[in-house]
């Protein structure tokens, strides 16, 4: 099982926490995203405004799953429902960005968007997971160095 998470817990590195509008609000380490979801790959190309092109592979489960794990606060029948809900991701620098559910939700953008726990072969225990976006051109939003996903809905 994967641990509930506590205002005022201090994260261990590569920890992050979920919390916002779930029934299970949890800590979760890079070692708990390998073992509890399917593991899946992302061969992927995005532009850097500073670097240029980069290409990588990212393995890791999708962020659609573990956000399920965690009991969304939505009525999952209802489509009108789900689509008023926002993603926010933070790094550990503080970098952070938004995701609509809808983009990652089957009945709507369907993106395989992963949460990270190796880049390129490398284990990402230590430094945290990684948000990855295949369908963003723009590198902006692969946020490394995951401490927190939030849930939350519009207005
Ligand atoms: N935590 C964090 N993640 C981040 C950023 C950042 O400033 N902080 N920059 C983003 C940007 S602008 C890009 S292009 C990619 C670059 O990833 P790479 O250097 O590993 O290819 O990381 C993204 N992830
Ligand atoms: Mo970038």
């Amino acid at each position: 099982m994967t641990r509930p998470a506590m205002a005022g817990d201090l994260l261990l590195a590569g920890e992050l926490v979920l919390v916002g509008e779930v029934e299970r609000p949890s800590r979760l380490s890079v070692a708990d995203l390998r073992d509890h979801w399917p593991e899946r790959t992302a061969e992927v190309t995005f532009e850097c405004a500073t670097s240029g092109s980069r290409h990588h592979t990212f393995h890791g489960p999708l962020l659609r799953e573990v956000i399920e794990t965690a009991g969304p606060g939505f009525d999952p029948t209802r489509r009108k429902d789900r689509s008023r809900y926002l993603l926010e991701v933070t790094g550990e620098d503080g970098h952070a960005t938004v995701l609509s559910w809808a983009e990652i939700d089957e009945d709507f953008g369907n993106a395989p968007v992963l949460l990270a726990t190796a880049l390129d072969g490398h284990e990402l225990d230590g430094c945290g997971s990684q948000l990855v976006v295949p369908t963003d051109h723009c590198g902006a939003r692969y946020i490394s160095g995951i401490t927190r996903i939030r849930l939350g809905t519009s207005g």
